[in-house]
């Protein structure tokens, strides 16, 4: 076995299923090794962003890792946007990248994709995840794989792992799995202990579902948890999407001032609000109506457990939620909630079509067909998103970076072969959208909304006053058909209603379906987030 087969064969033994990738001259003897090995399937994409985000939707969807495999320099830079926003979002992303040979290295030359020095790029990685290796050498290399792979799955984090180009094929043994991490008994007997009490003492107990609950795998214990507790659940901002398909008392998603006023002051009120997983972010909470006091949270997040004043260290939110199920009696009872209400049934008829019409359709369009997963662009598509029917969402929720909706969606597709449904805006969709012509050679076939405004429509609302968030109305729906798709551009909601249902019927070929929104017409849902981050941010 040479070393990338031990790398390979460790990758799939802790999650991965696939690698998403583009080469260079660093990287060609690894990729070789991908290639003829078949031990993981290699999908190429465009450019490096695109590669990022699809395999950071793996991880996040498959509950395993993500794989970008890169080249050193022009390829691994390229990419770091998408390793910070896996990083922010704790998706567990493995960054492959090749990297110079030892010889080339004490050559005495710079190299070509050298930045500042050999090690900048080693350096740079540093910053957006939790542990890096390089393989220089044979003896050490399964050791430093296992360890890194663990971080990489206990901390939900991206881990870098480079190749240098004369090591790809150097004869090397098998990864043995590092042990698994030990929790102190006793510390999470009284941790569980703390909590259950909290929960006891409270009169108005809230649990707010946050990314690890899914990043651990944890979505069925959390569901079952809630309903012997009796605890109303909801998820934040970046949670959406969460438990859509456990059997949980979910209410809804916390928007603070943009979501439902009854839920809000739910969360807001509560004397108990158990946050498992959540990440303590603006997006999630800096919207709130009332300021939730973070000394009457459980928080239990990145390994740790604060309550009040006390914070209970190495406590993974796996072991807290298994020892609360283990000392909370199973009542077989289902506890019933109030869900937020859905927009459905879509008049088609000649009306220009609204965001919210956008939801109402899919709404109805799921209701018919079944539940699609979904992967969402930042812009006003993904608070359209908080309309839509619980359904699998990724999306960047909270480091809110564009161009994640397209190479996400194939992402998905690859992962669990359903079809996806993206939502884009149009800034978005002209930042990473020409992926989708790689959906032909692999089979994806994506039915892409195109939230199309001619506008950075979002950051007008912030900023009305800015013409340069004009953009011109790009004919994309026309530009479809080269890429290997179907597009259609739709300016009533009779011509969505029509689209949508053509789409589903049309397997094999990616639709992208090319709604024409006017400027300043916004979802519900942003709406009321302008104009309540508007009124939180006025001088008292
Ligand atoms: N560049 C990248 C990679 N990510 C970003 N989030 C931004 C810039 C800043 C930014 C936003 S929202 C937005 C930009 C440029 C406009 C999005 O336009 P579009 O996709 O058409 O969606 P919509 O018209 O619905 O707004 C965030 C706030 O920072
Ligand atoms: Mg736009």
């Amino acid at each position: 076995m040479n070393l990338t087969e031990s790398l390979l064969h460790a990758l799939k033994a802790h999650g991965a299923r696939q690698i998403f990738g583009i080469p260079g001259d660093f990287a060609l003897p690894y990729f070789r090794v991908i290639e003829q090995s078949q031990i993981l399937p290699l999908y190429t994409l465009s450019h490096e962003p695109g590669v990022g985000f699809a395999a950071d939707a793996c991880a996040r969807i498959g509950g395993g890792l993500g794989v970008a495999a890169v080249t050193y320099g022009a390829g691994a830079l390229n990419m770091v946007n998408a390793v910070a926003s896996a990083y922010a979002e704790k998706a567990p992303l493995v960054v492959l990248s090749g990297g110079p040979g030892k010889l080339e290295s004490r050559s005495g030359f710079v190299l070509h994709h050298q930045a500042k020095t050999l090690d900048s790029q080693f350096e740079i990685f540093k910053e957006i995840t939790c542990d890096q290796v390089r393989l220089d050498d044979a003896a050490r290399a399964p050791a430093d794989i296992a360890r890194a792979l663990a971080n990489c799955l206990r901390q939900s984090r991206p881990v870098y792992i480079e190749i240098p180009r004369d090591m790809a094929a150097v004869p090397c043994l098998p990864v043995q799995a590092a042990p698994d991490e030990q929790v102190d008994p006793d510390a999470l007997d009284a941790c569980v202990s703390g909590i259950l009490r909290r929960l006891r003492e409270a009169k108005a107990p809230v649990l707010m579902a946050g990314v690890e609950v899914r990043r651990f795998g944890l979505e069925d214990q959390v569901a079952e948890l809630a309903n012997r507790l009796a605890l109303p659940v909801v998820t934040s901002f970046m949670g959406r999407g969460l438990l859509a398909h456990a059997n949980a008392p979910l209410m809804g998603t916390y928007l603070g001032v943009a979501g439902q006023p009854e839920l809000t002051q739910m969360v807001e009120n509560s004397d108990g609000l158990l946050l498992l997983g959540e990440i303590v972010s603006d997006t999630n909470f800096a919207v709130s109506e009332k300021k939730i006091d973070m000394r009457k949270t459980m928080r239990v997040l990145d390994g740790e457990v604060t309550m009040g004043y006390h914070t209970y260290a190495d406590m993974p939110l796996a072991a807290v939620v298994g020892r609360l199920l283990e000392r909370v009696e199973a009542t077989g009872k289902v506890f019933t909630v109030k869900q937020e209400p859905f927009p459905r049934h879509m008049v088609a008829d000649e009306a220009p079509i609204t965001p919210t019409d956008i939801a109402t359709a899919v709404n109805d369009l799921m209701a018919e067909h079944g539940k699609l997963p979904i992967a969402s662009d930042v812009g006003d598509c993904l608070f359209t998103a908080m309309d839509i029917e619980h359904t699998a969402l990724v999306a960047p929720g909270y480091y809110a970076t564009m161009g994640y909706g397209v190479p996400a969606g194939l992402g998905l597709q690859a992962a669990t072969g359903e079809r996806p449904l993206i939502l884009v805006g149009d800034g978005a969709f002209q930042m990473t959208g020409w992926e989708l012509g790689n959906c032909r050679r692999y089979g994806w076939d994506p039915i892409v909304l195109l939230f199309n405004n001619a506008s950075w429509e979002m950051l007008r609302t912030f900023q009305p006053e800015s013409s340069f968030n004009d953009l011109d109305r790009w004919g994309f729906a026309e530009m479809a058909a080269g890429m290997g798709g179907d597009g259609i551009r739709v300016n009533t909601r009779a011509e969505l209603k029509a689209a949508l249902d053509r789409a589903m019927a049309t397997r094999g070929r990616f639709q992208l379906i090319d709604i024409s929104i006017g400027r300043g017409v916004l979802s519900d849902t942003l709406s009321r987030f302008v104009a309540g981050v508007k009124r939180l941010n006025q001088p008292q």
